[in-house]
């Protein structure tokens, strides 16, 4: 092999490319040509910054509505795919998102999937996902759960449409080959078991069980399962109210699992953030790709110094390791829902942010 340096380039070229070749039928392939692909010094992502209007999609839910029925559907879902995703069901690498619609008098029959799901409410007011038969109505911008393997039926008892967005873990489980999913025999609801609002008293009012010791507690699926509007935006109201915002995230906070205080579910991270009216947010990086609902007001969203305008009932999606910055307009309040793979990251020793 002495002589490999003394060898003309197109020739070493040729030699590899013919090396190459006989390696294939073996089931063999070189690193070294992959390598800096692989192993990059900061995340290379497929994902495309990208932004969806309610106001555009809404009519075309309404005409899916007409098309086809909650329960031939299944699940009547528009999906948000990312425009450089096309065809593959996702916004991100790891995460799924969709707009649900459940109609007056219509079942989503019940299901359990090993994926992680979450609901936040676009429209609507009334209808209700219940899990392992125990109904939660939803109200708007309400935040509901369904973790992995809990049998879930959703119902519109009332008289108006609802429209949710729908996260879920979906490209992330499929990367590890690991969806499993039941559906019920007579394809309706689960039958009722718990009185409707149960979850919500037991585990949303810093109590929990007092026969259950903080070991059976500790690492417990999330026992509860909606997240009202009314309680999450008064918190946010009030951190207005006496603190200064913070630089780089004016006012975020993160939806907890009572039960460790960690994220709502082992995968999926949520958040609610809100911007001073005329604030704008010092630019960051973090290595969870996010989805972001517009549920208050009006500003802009800065990524990587492309500029979106953002108004009431935008879904934007910015990609994992992008720079970002908010701006809320000097009118009103900026307030957003947000959802992302932290939890996932955090568990793998893998989440980082950079402050510019
Ligand atoms: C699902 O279970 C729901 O329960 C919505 O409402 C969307 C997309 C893929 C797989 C399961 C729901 C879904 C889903």
């Amino acid at each position: 092999m002495a002589t490999l340096a003394l060898t003309p380039a197109a020739d070493v070229r040729a030699l590899r490319a013919e090396f190459y070749e006989r390696l294939k039928p073996h089931g063999l392939a070189p690193l070294w040509e992959v390598l800096a692909a692989l192993v990059t010094p900061t995340p290379r992502t497929p994902v495309a910054t990208a932004k969806w209007s309610f106001s555009t999609i809404e009519p075309l839910l309404m005409e899916a509505g007409r098309l086809i029925t909650a329960a031939e559907a299944e699940r009547r879902v528009l999906i948000l795919e990312n425009p450089a995703l096309v065809g593959r069901s996702r916004i991100t690498s790891t995460l799924y998102a969709g707009l649900q619609l459940i109609l007056p008098g219509e079942v989503a029959p019940a299901h359990r999937h090993t994926q992680n799901a979450l609901r936040f409410v676009m429209a609507g007011n009334g209808a209700f996902t219940a899990l392992d038969g125990e109904k939660a109505h939803m109200h708007e911008h309400d935040l509901v759960l369904t973790p992995n393997w809990v049998w879930h039926d959703h119902g519109n008892e009332t008289s108006e449409p609802m429209i949710w967005l729908d996260g879920l873990d979906i490209p992330l489980i499929q990367s590890l080959d690991a969806s499993f999913s039941e559906h019920r025999e007579d394809r309706g609801a689960m039958p009722t078991t718990r009185p409707a609002g149960d979850a919500g008293v037991r585990w949303g009012n810093n109590l929990r069980p007092a026969r259950m010791s903080a070991a059976q507690a500790g690492g417990r699926r999330n026992p509860l399962f909606i997240y009202p509007y009314e309680q999450w935006r008064e918190t946010l109201e009030a951190m207005k109210a006496n603190e200064a915002p913070h630089a780089h995230d004016a006012y975020a906070m993160e939806f907890t699992n009572p039960v460790d205080g960690g994220s709502v579910m082992a995968t999926i991270s949520a958040f609610a953030r809100l911007i001073p009216a005329g604030f704008a947010t010092r630019p960051l990086r973090t290595s969870d790709g996010m989805i972001h609902v517009v549920v208050e007001g009006s500003g802009k969203l800065e990524v990587d110094g492309q500029v979106l305008d953002l108004a009431t009932g935008d879904i934007v999606v910015v990609p994992p390791w992008a720079s970002r910055q908010l701006t809320a307009s000097a009118a009103s309040d900026l307030v957003l829902f947000s959802y992302s793979d932290k939890a996932t990251q955090e568990k793998l020793s893998l989440w980082r942010e950079a402050l510019l």
